[in-house]
C-alpha cells in the first residue's frame, strides 16, 4: 500500500460535510451518511471469507505433531490474514469505503477448491440491533474449523475509532491423537481509520491482539503504525510464549501485515539470519479465489442475490435509486420484525444459535486474553455458535422454486 493520495472526488464539499457529520456521529457505523463515492456495494457478511483466502494455510496447523509448532502455524496463519481483513479494499491507495449494513438473516456461503480440498465458508447476519456477524469456516480434509461473531463499537476521537467485539475460535484436529484436538481462542483487534482527512481512507491496527490455545501457548501481537519519530505502516510484532510466561519467548514474527514478514525461534532481541525459521510474502502467494454461486441460483437471503439492486444504483451513482432500494429492504425487515413480536417469536438464524449457558472454550481461555467468560452477548445478541444440526437441516432442504424464491423476497426484502 502506498501512501494516501488525496481523492479527487473527496475534494469537494460533499467530503467537508462527511467530515464534519463523522465529528459528531453517535457511534452507529450504520447511521453514518457517507458521500456516494464512499459506498461499497460489499455486504458486512462477505468479509468473513477474509480469514481463509489461504486454505492451505489455514489448515496446515493439522499436520503438525507438536503443539508448540502447531501453536505458530496458526499464528502465522492468523497474520497472514491480516492484509486480506484490513487492506485488500485499499490496497493500492487509501480507498477503505462504507460497506453495506447486513439485515437480520442475511447469508453469504462459498467454497475454495485447492490444494488444500474443500473449504466451505458459511456467513450470517445473527442479530440487527446491534449487528452482529457470525461464520464458520470448515476446511473438510483436515476438519480445521473456525469459528466465530464480530461487532463493532465505534467512537471519534480524531479520526474514527474502531473497538470489535467477539471473538473466534479455532480447532485443530491433533495428528497424534485419534480424535483430540486443540482449541485456539482468538481476539479481534481494535483499529482505527488513516487518512480521513486526504479523503484516502485506510485502515491502522491499534494496540494488541491475541491468540491462547488449550495446549499451553499463548501469542501476543502488537500493533504499530507510522509515528512521528519513524516506524513503518501497518507494522508488528508477535511473540509465542507458554501461556503466564510471556517473558519466556519460543518464537517470535515481525513485519508488516500488509506486507512481508519473518519468523524467527526465541525471543526477538536475539534475531538474526541464524534464528530465522521462516517467512511470508503475500505476493509469492496469490490468494486462492472464493467460489460463489451465480446470483440466480442463490437462496433469496443470500448477500449479493439480495443487495444486487443496490449496487447496481451503487455502480451507476443512482443514489435515489439506491435509496429506494434500500428503504424496500428495510421496510419490509421491519414488518417482519413487528409480525415476529406479535406471535411471540423470534427469528430462526439458519446455521448458528446463541448458547443459553456458559461457553466452556470461554470459561478456560477468556481469562488469559482479558475477554469476558459470556462472549459480550450483551453486545451482540447473543453468544453465537455454529450449530450442526442446523447446518444438516439446511442441506437437507430441498432447492426452493423461482416461484418459492419471489415469494420469499417479496416477504422479507420487499423486492
Ligand atoms: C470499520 C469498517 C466496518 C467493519 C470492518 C471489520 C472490522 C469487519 C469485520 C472484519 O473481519 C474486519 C473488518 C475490516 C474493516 C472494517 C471496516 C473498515 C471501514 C468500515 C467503516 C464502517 C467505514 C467507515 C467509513 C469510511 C468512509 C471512513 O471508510
Amino acid at each position: 500500500m502506498s501512501e494516501p493520495v488525496p481523492n479527487a472526488q473527496a475534494t469537494g464539499s460533499s467530503w467537508s460535510a462527511f467530515l464534519k457529520s463523522i465529528a459528531s456521529f453517535n457511534g452507529d457505523l450504520s447511521s453514518l451518511t457517507a458521500p456516494p463515492f464512499i459506498l461499497s456495494s460489499t455486504s458486512l457478511t462477505e468479509f468473513s471469507s477474509y480469514w481463509c483466502e489461504h486454505p492451505s494455510v489455514f489448515a496446515a496447523p493439522a499436520r503438525e505433531p507438536d503443539p508448540a509448532k502447531r501453536a505458530l502455524l496458526v499464528l502465522k496463519w492468523f497474520l497472514t490474514t491480516l492484509k486480506q481483513q484490513y487492506a485488500s479494499r485499499s490496497e493500492q491507495y487509501g480507498n477503505e469505503k462504507k460497506p453495506l449494513n447486513p439485515f437480520l438473516g442475511e447469508l453469504f456461503l462459498g467454497k475454495w477448491e485447492d490444494d488444500a480440498g474443500t473449504t466451505v465458508l458459511i456467513s450470517e447476519q445473527v442479530n440487527h440491533h446491534p449487528p452482529a456477524t457470525a461464520y464458520s469456516i470448515t476446511n473438510e480434509s483436515t476438519k480445521v474449523h473456525l469459528e466465530g461473531y464480530n461487532a463493532q463499537k465505534a467512537t471519534f476521537s480524531k479520526t474514527i475509532n474502531i473497538k470489535q467485539i467477539g471473538h473466534a475460535v479455532l480447532t485443530v484436529p491433533d495428528p497424534t491423537q485419534d480424535g483430540a484436538f486443540d482449541t485456539f481462542l482468538i481476539t479481534l483487534p481494535s483499529l482505527h481509520v488513516e487518512g480521513l482527512i486526504f479523503g484516502a481512507p485506510f485502515i491502522e491496527l491499534d494496540s494488541a491482539s491475541y491468540i491462547t490455545s488449550s495446549t499451553g501457548y499463548t501469542a501476543k501481537i502488537d500493533y504499530s503504525g507510522k509515528g512521528w519519530i519513524g516506524g513503518k505502516k501497518n507494522s508488528f510484532t508477535a511473540t509465542l510464549y507458554p501461556t503466564g510466561q510471556e517473558k519466556d519467548v519460543i518464537y517470535n514474527c515481525s513485519g508488516q501485515w500488509t506486507k512481508a514478514f519473518e519468523i524467527h525461534s526465541g525471543p526477538v532481541k536475539y534475531n538474526s539470519s541464524k534464528t530465522l525459521i521462516g517467512s511470508w510474502d503475500p505476493a509469492e502467494t496469490p490468494a486462492s479465489g472464493l467460489i460463489v454461486a451465480p446470483v440466480e441460483k442463490q437462496h433469496p437471503l443470500e448477500s449479493r442475490r439480495a443487495w444486487a439492486n443496490v449496487a447496481v444504483g451503487i455502480a451507476k451513482g443512482d443514489m435515489d435509486y439506491v435509496g429506494r432500494e434500500k428503504a424496500k429492504i428495510e421496510q419490509a425487515q421491519r414488518a417482519m420484525r413487528k409480525q415476529e413480536q406479535s406471535e411471540g417469536r423470534e427469528w430462526e438464524r439458519r446455521y448458528f444459535t446463541a448458547l443459553p449457558g456458559p461457553d466452556a472454550i470461554l470459561e478456560e481461555l477468556a481469562p488469559v486474553v482479558g475477554l469476558s467468560a459470556n462472549g459480550d452477548a450483551d453486545k451482540t445478541g447473543g453468544l453465537w455458535r455454529f450449530d450442526v444440526a442446523k447446518e444438516a437441516k439446511a442441506k437437507a432442504q430441498k432447492e426452493l422454486t423461482e416461484d418459492e424464491k419471489a415469494d420469499l423476497a417479496s416477504k422479507l426484502l420487499g423486492q
